[in-house]
């Protein structure tokens, strides 16, 4: 939500960002939005509201801790072509489609400690459930202060850092993926299979 003070021309952009050692992307102009006429007293919530069906998940919730190491060396890396890339993994391990990483009982209330031991970012993605972000290890959250816990589907864990997330599996049995979502992370092996049970 955007609030603008005083008439004027304003961009939205998307800022450049460098990923490691890989290129930049570029800066995209995402809007550009005219302010005209007389001002207008309009004020904006602080926070939004949360929906209903996901009330906060209190610590008392948790059944079980678990472990997600995103990890970048280079060595022994999937040859792509000719060429050898870095190995990606989590928890030492490439993805696999015939093994399952991470078996999980139904209606499990997991609290995820989620570390990258490499010096790029990665985003934590898992479907069917979202999670709610507790903690961080820079005590910020796409450059704001961590203030209360915040419902996700996506978070960014920063080089050499961590993000600690709670995550309820409560309606769905059957198997679906968690990964990095810096897409050519994932398609080298930067993915897991997860079965609810
Ligand atoms: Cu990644």
């Amino acid at each position: 939500m955007l609030q603008f003070q005083t008439p004027g021309t304003y961009r939205i952009v998307k800022k450049s960002f460098q990923n490691g050692g890989g290129a930049p992307t570029p800066e995209v102009v995402l809007a550009t939005v005219v302010v005209a006429g007389p001002q207008q007293n309009m004020t904006l919530p602080s926070v939004l509201p949360t929906p209903a069906q996901l009330p906060t998940i209190d610590a008392s919730e948790i059944t079980e801790r678990r472990d997600l190491v995103y990890s970048v060396s280079n060595m022994n890396g999937p040859m792509i072509g000719n060429a050898q890339a870095s190995n990606f993994t989590i928890n030492g391990e490439r993805f696999d489609p015939h093994r399952v990483d991470q078996t999980i009982p139904l209606n499990a209330v997991i609290e995820w400690t989620l570390s990258n031991t490499s010096g790029a970012w990665h985003s934590h993605h898992i479907h069917i459930n979202p999670f709610q972000v507790v903690a961080t290890s820079t005590g910020e959250l796409n450059g704001f202060p961590l203030t209360e816990p915040i419902w996700l589907d996506t978070v960014d864990i920063p080089p050499m850092g961590s993000v600690t997330v709670r995550q309820r599996f409560p309606d769905f049995k059957g198997m679906f993926v968690l990964h990095c979502h810096v897409l050519v992370h994932e398609d080298i092996g930067m993915m897991q299979l997860v079965n609810v049970v």
